[in-house]
């Protein structure tokens, strides 16, 4: 029988022997150079050689730091951080490959990505599995060397990714980043200088594609893709977990030769997956050689613009084509407060200068209006718009540097719709300004207009 002296010491013990626990528990910072030896230590002075090393050793809460040189290495991470002692791979060292595996709670921060042996090989430069969840990787360069059919970054199914300022580039028939899984968002990032290749397919639910830059994705007289987008989904045998609840806002897909997009339900063997509920939302599409289409329900366009789209087609077209065909039926979907300019094969022709409908698609199951169509007739198509802007000078800041913000005079501003899901502009900008919305993708912000001052007059020199 022990004395209440000796349970108040055991107790002690334990109190005592839990808080040693916790304080050896403490984040390590490791070090990775081509200088190194995986025998060392692994600190500044003495680094460890190879990366898989570090991804072997690592803990929650732990750091490696890469340092500068090629790594030819393909990475398997598969130890994971919790939510508040991440595992994080600091750059700015460059790795063939990373692949995650059943990781959770992981950073890769600043390194370079891609195929330094310059040796081809299939799959993603950097591949999540669907067992992998809350992976952020950031000012990262990702770059497969054009090497063919290798894509920059896939995510096959988990939840909680991003994928934040990095460029992805020199992607050859493939695709720069491949988004599956839900709650996964990529910004701020770019994509550039791709060979017949889609800039984002997209499939899963809750995802966003937000702020990133798309240029100069070109095709080639050969290739074996015959399309090239700035972002796919489509369902049937190959998808049929399907894409819906996507939203693609605040991009810039600037002087590019792919698709603007192309938005397929069905393909295949027309499984009927569920493809719907897309939204673009504060886009700019801007000297982009081949139109959009869209064949899915609810696709919905708020506030984008969209400036000589089209205009490389070989035949008739607008900037985006909204309609009913094998691969699906875009029923449902609105087109409001956007901007339409110099669009489609022949740019200033009334009928296709700016969106199409196509494939007999019921006129009344599409909402259409508010938009703003430069030089051309909305009467034409049988599209009859409500509180549209048909033609007269849009009035923006600079329009041959592709600065779409409005003028003080624009006859675009106070012209928009109210739309409830969303409330700001490319800009972050809190809309609508003055309490009613402006067409296009900038709100008006009085002052801020850039437009050259009145002289003042009636001054006088004391
Ligand atoms: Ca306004």
């Amino acid at each position: 029988m022990m004395s209440p002296f000796q349970k108040a010491l055991i107790l002690l013990i334990l109190v005592f022997n839990c808080l040693s626990f916790a304080k050896i528990s403490e984040a390590a910072i490791y070090y990775v150079s081509t200088r190194g030896n995986d025998s060392n230590p692994s600190t500044e002075s003495l680094p460890w050689r190879t990366v898989q090393k570090a991804t072997n050793m690592m803990v929650a809460g732990d750091t490696v730091n890469i340092q500068a040189g090629t790594y030819d290495e393909s990475v398997v991470i598969n130890r994971s951080g919790t939510a508040n002692s991440v595992i994080t791979y600091s750059g700015p060292g460059h790795l063939r490959k990373i692949s995650t595996v059943g990781a959770n709670y992981i950073i890769v921060d600043g390194l370079a990505v891609g195929n330094p042996g310059g040796s081809a090989y299939s799959g993603g430069q950097i591949e999540i599995d669907a067992d992998s969840n809350y992976i952020t990787l950031r000012n990262c360069l990702i770059d497969p060397q054009q090497a063919a059919h290798v894509e920059g970054v896939v995510v096959y199914g988990g939840h909680d990714i991003r994928v934040n300022n990095c460029i992805i580039q020199n992607i050859n028939l493939s695709t720069a980043i491949v988004v599956n899984g839900f709650n996964n968002v990529v910004t701020n990032s770019v994509v550039r200088n791709t060979y017949d290749a889609h800039a984002f397919r997209v499939w899963g639910y809750d995802n966003t594609i937000s702020y990133n830059t798309v240029t100069n994705n070109l095709i080639t007289a050969n290739a074996e893709q015959n399309h090239s987008d700035f972002i796919q989904p489509f369902g049937g045998q190959w998808h049929p977990e399907g894409s819906y609840n996507i939203v693609g806002e605040g991009n810039s897909i600037i002087n590019t030769q792919a698709q603007a997009s192309y938005l397929s339900a069905l393909e295949g063997d027309g499984v009927d997956a569920n493809v719907s509920h897309w939204i673009f939302r504060n886009n700019i599409w801007a000297n982009v050689s081949h139109c959009g289409q869209t064949r899915v329900p609810y696709t919905l366009f708020y506030n984008n613009i969209f400036y000589k789209v089209g205009n490389g087609q070989s035949s008739a077209s607008g900037s985006i084509d909204v309609g009913v065909s094998s691969a699906g039926n875009a029923a449902g979907s609105e087109i409001i407060n956007n901007i339409f300019l110099e669009n489609g094969f022949t740019p200033g022709d009334a009928n296709t200068g700016w969106y199409v409908y196509s494939g007999g698609i019921d006129h009344s199951l599409i909402k259409a209006s508010n938009n703003y169509a430069g030089g051309t007739n909305y009467a034409a198509n049988n599209v009859s718009e409500m509180y549209s802007v048909n033609g007269g000078a849009p009035q923006f800041v600079n329009l041959a540097e592709c600065d779409f913000h409005l003028l003080a005079g624009s006859p675009l501003i106070d012209r928009g719709e109210a739309i409830s899901i969303f409330n700001y502009d490319k800009d972050g900008t809190p809309g609508p300004q003055a309490s009613v919305w402006d067409i296009g993708a900038y709100a008006y912000v009085p002052g801020d207009d850039k437009t050259p001052p009145t002289a003042p007059s009636g001054l006088s020199v004391q």
